[in-house]
């Protein structure tokens, strides 16, 4: 079945992923749908997490208030990487002010082993019926992204259970039960690479995959552990352009860059532009990595933070972001700030 969307519009996003040049770099924001918006804490009051997530209705207003608010050039599907691990049969749940918890994490080196890749159609069609109705109410107006956690992030949650500062126990499952955790890491790996070609098929115009934990991973583990996996997955998702954001793998990025089918890499705010730059020799898109907390500066100070930021990177090759998610407390108009910085941006200021 082939579905039709409307005509797009606004292909800064994608220009910019594709190289080409553009007037101004695209932007948007990690997480810009959640906390921060009073409209999404109204339907937070009504819904529990994962109805929201898994009534496509819900998940796509969710998706749009931001765009509705701020018309970014990119709207990021409301969803989040955990539904994954529930594909595979995991249980996951979300109270509010407690982060995620898998009440029977993985434990033991036999039910590793016993982990199976699903059919992400039958497991995951909410995710792609959200997907469909978004591209259709977006009006080609922004560009659509799915997104996925990489093979090492979703190992992190799927071990430890919860949110961590370390994930030691993650870590130390891997040491012990190597053979194992690439077994769960190949499944995670394969159902990815299902979903999000089904994400595509189903209207995503882009793809990000998410590795928000890599940055614990020393280099060498790194390239063990992580590496290999992404590479796969950008091997393999060729139907769109691919976004990896591997936090805290500053050291990674030439690789990442070189010896990956990505399209573009995601940066944080701990390394700078002319870093970024130089490691990836100016060869593929880069996107971030304004500071996330840094709006909590005044908007004037916000403005004058972000032109700075899109002269040191430059404005080709460059999509205008933050180094992570939005942080729940931000003022809307903050947010409006950074939005509204980059789309006035001007070369000769
Ligand atoms: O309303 C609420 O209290 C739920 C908060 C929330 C939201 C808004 C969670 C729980 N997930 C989401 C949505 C979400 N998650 C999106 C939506 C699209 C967007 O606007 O960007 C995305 C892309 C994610 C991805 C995600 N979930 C990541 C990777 C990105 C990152 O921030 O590093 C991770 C690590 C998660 C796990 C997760 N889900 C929710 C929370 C609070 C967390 C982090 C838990 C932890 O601290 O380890």
């Amino acid at each position: 079945m082939t579905t039709s969307f409307p005509e797009h519009k606004n292909d800064l996003l994608l220009k910019a992923l594709r190289g080409e040049t553009v007037q101004r770099p695209p932007v948007w924001m990690m997480r810009q749908a959640g906390r921060y918006l009073p409209e999404y804490m109204e339907l937070r009051k009504k819904y529990t997490f994962f109805e929201r997530v898994e009534t496509p209705d819900l998940a796509c207003e969710i998706t749009m208030q931001p765009i509705r608010r701020f018309g970014p050039d990119a709207a990021i599907i409301f969803s989040d990487i955990l539904v994954v691990l529930q594909a595979l049969g995991i249980e996951v749940t979300l109270n509010p002010g407690e982060g995620p918890r898998l009440p029977d994490p993985v434990q033991t080196p036999e039910r590793a082993l016993s982990l199976q890749v699903p059919d992400v159609h039958d497991r995951l069609h909410y995710v792609m019926e959200a997907l469909t109705l978004t591209r259709r109410e977006l009006n080609g107006e922004a560009t659509l992204i799915g997104f996925a956690g990489a093979p090492w992030t979703l190992f992190c949650y799927l071990i430890e259970g919860r949110g961590s500062k370390d994930f030691s126990r993650a870590k130390a499952f891997y040491f012990q039960h190597p053979k194992e955790s690439h077994h769960v890491l190949s499944v995670i790996t394969e159902t990815t690479i299902a979903y999000l070609k089904a994400q595509i098929a189903a209207g995503a115009q882009a793809v990000q995959v998410f590795d928000s934990w890599s940055g614990l991973l020393s280099p060498e583990d790194f390239n063990e552990i992580a590496f290999p996996y992404l590479k796969k997955i950008a091997e393999e998702v060729t139907e769109a352009p691919l976004i990896l954001y591997p936090k805290g793998s500053w050291y990674a990025l030439e690789a990442l860059a070189y010896r990956t089918k990505a399209s573009a890499l995601g940066v944080d705010w701990c390394i700078t532009p002319e870093y970024a730059r130089e490691a990836t020799r100016n060869e593929i898109t880069l996107q971030g990595n304004f500071d996330p907390s840094r709006l909590l500066s005044h908007p004037d100070d916000i403005r004058k933070q972000v032109h700075r930021m899109i002269d040191r990177f430059g404005p080709q090759r460059y999509i205008a972001n933050l180094g992570h998610g939005i942080l729940p407390f931000v003022p809307v108009e903050n947010a409006g700030a950074f939005f509204e910085a980059v789309k006035t941006w001007e070369p000769n200021r």
